[in-house]
């Protein structure tokens, strides 16, 4: 293998990745598939090491210059525009701040410890397990793969609704206060938008929210596409709050929208002009 090994990086003791038939596999894999099915969220506590933390949170400070901040007033489904077909009040017109930067994919060299584990074939098979989905890939966008979100003292990342249907997260620095991963389970559905809940979730209410006690080295899968979701604000006197986020897809070869990727990452690369081509080109030939 490369540099690190994964058993320094992952606690497989705990957690035998490498051995799915073993009965700590499963016995992991079935508790994540329990919390994922009833609230949409699951914790694999302390899965990265404490040792190895501070790698990747080292790995995060020496890249760190390459973060693309950006802040946004949006609504919780990225919107930053009002939208006249609905009241002044309602969530579709409610426009909170976001304010947090991602250091982007091509900051990570291959093999570097944050790499290794987004990137190690058992890591992806245990979340595939445990999302109950046949295999996942690597997102093979060479932007939004691996990140990490970076929320400097004073930042946030308000309510909202992600459009991947999973995400995966490893927290490896906490605010020393504030900086809170908070979530509604499943406040609208395929086929209910849910409005009123949300509306009073935007205005504060915080009947129905559940906030995480997240530590370094717990990685959490969480379906953000039914669940409404934050990170509160951290405090201007705290630290800043880092987490590592491994997005993955269930087809390979999966690149991002040139549009998305410029709102993100403030930038494209040739690979998404390339695909983008591509699109325009297969649909082209349908005429
Ligand atoms: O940093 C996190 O824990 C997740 C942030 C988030 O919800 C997102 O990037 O969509
Ligand atoms: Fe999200």
């Amino acid at each position: 293998m490369t540099e690190h090994d994964l058993e320094d990086l992952v606690d497989l003791d705990r957690y035998p990745l490498h051995d799915p038939d073993s009965a700590g596999y499963l016995a992991a894999v079935n508790a994540a598939r329990g919390s994922l099915r009833t609230i949409g969220c699951a914790i694999v506590k302390d899965l990265v090491r404490p040792e190895a933390i501070a790698r990747l949170n080292a790995e995060i400070m020496e890249r760190k210059h390459t973060t693309h901040f950006s802040t946004q007033v949006m609504n919780p489904y990225f919107h930053t525009t009002v939208n006249d077909e609905f009241p002044a009040d309602h969530p579709a017109n409610i426009f909170l701040e976001r304010s947090s930067g991602f250091i982007p994919g091509d900051s990570w060299e291959p093999g570097c410890a944050t790499d290794l584990i987004f990137r190690a074939p058992t890591v992806a098979r245990f979340l595939a397990d445990c999302l109950e989905i046949p295999e996942l890939y690597c997102y093979a966008d060479p932007l939004a793969g691996l990140t990490a979100n970076i929320l400097d003292p004073g930042q946030l990342f308000t309510w909202h609704f992600d459009t991947n249907d999973f995400a995966v997260t490893v927290l490896v620095q906490e605010a020393d206060e504030g900086g809170l991963f908070e979530y509604y389970p499943a406040i609208r559905s395929a086929d209910d938008e849910g409005f009123d809940r949300i509306q009073s979730i935007l205005k504060g209410d915080r009947e129905g929210v559940h906030t995480l006690d997240l530590r370094p080295g717990d990685m959490q899968i969480f379906r953000g596409r039914h669940s409404l979701h934050q990170v509160s604000r951290v405090p201007t006197h705290s630290r800043p709050r880092h987490a590592a986020i491994f997005a993955y897809t269930e087809e390979a070869n999966v690149i991002g929208r040139v549009e998305r990727t410029q709102q993100l990452f403030g930038r494209v690369m040739q690979e998404h002009l390339d695909a983008e081509q591509e699109r325009v080109r297969s649909d082209a030939l349908i005429d």
